[in-house]
């Protein structure tokens, strides 16, 4: 039989095919086991969403043990590879080493280290995004290449230039450094509503390494644009926390209102298929073969 390829393989394929893939936001076990049985490629840990569910904000303000604690439950729970948002690393190359160390025992196949400076501010937040510099952050991503328990482990260098304001050239420059300091795949964000300068960058990036892109805030550019300039991934970054989010909203809005839940019974998943999603017949089988007949 074949060996099983192991996660982080299936990411690094994922990510080199030609094909475009789609990675999905999870930010516990259970989002993450819906990410799986709807068919994504993988499961992208969202800094913002995780730390959005642990209520607190994208500021750094959830540790990197903390984080990689959801990370493990994640992984446990589901077969699709995961891709880490490692934030900028929680530190120095040291920081890095410790995570990447822990995010690869227990299971995550990459990471995505961003560009700025420790405590980073999510990029959607104000305007205030000082950069790393080049060269210490080149320190960073070899450090998470070497720190990783497998040699497929993936790591993503995410640039941050275009959201600090310094434009396509310096984009470029960094993209071309993290490339020879070993990053596997270029993850390009913009916060313009369209995507000219993502379809700009990747234009004159002209796939020197994979691109990944999230486009949360250019959402409405059809697919095929990014298809036929060359993207690799695309990354739905917080879609199922803010679907999760809208849904509690509305629910207690109206179990408030109306002291009864008999409107929204119909609405919401079942226990049954609660039940069937976390396999509780696995455990009803297991108890037939480990507990004493009784
Ligand atoms: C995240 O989902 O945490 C991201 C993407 O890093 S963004 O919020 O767009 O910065
Ligand atoms: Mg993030």
């Amino acid at each position: 039989s074949l060996p099983l390829r192991t996660k982080s393989q299936t990411l690094r394929s994922a990510i080199q095919s030609e094909e475009l893939a789609f990675l999905m936001e999870a930010h516990d076990a259970l989002s993450a086991l819906i990410v799986e049985r709807n068919g994504f490629s993988g499961i992208w840990a969202s800094g913002l969403s995780i730390s959005t569910a642990l209520g607190l904000r994208d500021a750094n303000e959830a540790s990197w043990s903390q984080v990689v604690d959801v990370v493990e439950r994640m992984a446990d729970s589901t077969s699709i590879p995961i891709l880490v948002d490692g934030d900028s690393g929680f530190g120095n190359f040291n920081n890095v080493r410790l995570l990447v160390r822990k995010l690869s025992h227990r299971g995550a196949a990459g990471i995505c280290l961003e560009d700025k400076q420790f405590p980073k501010m999510n990029s959607f937040v104000g305007d205030r995004h000082p950069l790393a510099g080049v060269e210490e952050f080149c320190g960073r991503l070899r450090a998470a290449r070497d720190s990783a328990g497998d040699d497929d482990f993936v790591v993503v260098a995410r640039i941050e230039a275009l959201i600090a304001g310094h434009g396509l050239q310096e984009a470029l420059d960094r993209a071309h450094r993290y490339g020879d300091a070993g990053a596997d795949a270029i993850l390009i964000h913009s916060r313009l509503s369209d995507a000219s300068e993502i379809l700009g960058f990747v234009e004159a990036w002209d796939n020197k390494r994979p691109v990944v892109i999230v486009p949360t805030t250019y959402y409405r550019t059809p697919m095929q644009r990014f298809r036929s300039a060359g993207v690799s991934a695309v990354i739905w970054g917080n879609h199922n926390m803010r679907a999760a989010a809208a849904a509690m909203q509305l629910l207690c809005e109206r179990v408030r209102r109306d002291e009864s839940v008999a409107d929204v019974e119909g609405e919401i998943a079942t226990l049954k298929e609660i039940f069937e999603l976390l396999d509780y017949a696995e455990l009803s089988s297991a108890e037939r073969t480990y507990l004493p007949i009784h």
